[in-house]
């Protein structure tokens, strides 16, 4: 079994999709090991997208992301990095194939209404991010 991260973005959680993006990840076949609601802090969002600092967008990123609450989620599967990528779709979802959430519920490349860890040395440093270990069900 493997764990990754994601984050039911602020888009969706405002738009009242959170509960059809659980759905999905569960008929994907994920068993949640961690969920809470939070609203990230400017410095988290920061923090968290430390990586894309440099990046044309990443002020308005971090805008976006603490624009209101956000949902995370530490989901477990086999091949779970690789398959919550797969079924979140592509980053942009003009690109994203049909049946991804983000085709689904995304409606830019900023907006597009889930996060998930694209390594399994992200996922190690994303999921103790969110929650402690004693989260972790
Ligand atoms: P992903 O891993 O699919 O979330 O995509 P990236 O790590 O490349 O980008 C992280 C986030 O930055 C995306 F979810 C949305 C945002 N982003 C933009 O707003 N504009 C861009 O051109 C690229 C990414």
């Amino acid at each position: 079994m493997e764990k990754t991260f994601a984050i039911i973005k602020p888009d969706a959680v405002a738009a009242n999709q959170t509960g059809a993006i659980l759905a999905e990840i569960q008929k994907a076949g994920f068993r949640i090991a961690g969920m809470k609601m939070k609203r990230l802090s400017q410095i988290e969002a920061e923090n968290f997208y430390s990586v894309h600092k440099e990046r044309p967008f990443y002020s308005s990123l971090v805008k976006f992301m603490t624009e209101g609450p956000v949902v995370v989620l530490a989901l477990e599967a086999p091949d779970a990095i690789k398959k919550w990528r797969d079924t979140m779709g592509a980053t942009n979802p003009a690109n994203a194939a049909e049946g991804t959430i983000r085709k689904m519920f995304a409606t830019s490349i900023e907006r597009n209404c889930v996060h998930g860890s694209d390594a399994p040395e992200t996922a190690a440093v994303e999921i103790p991010f969110f929650f402690a270990a004693s989260e972790l069900l």
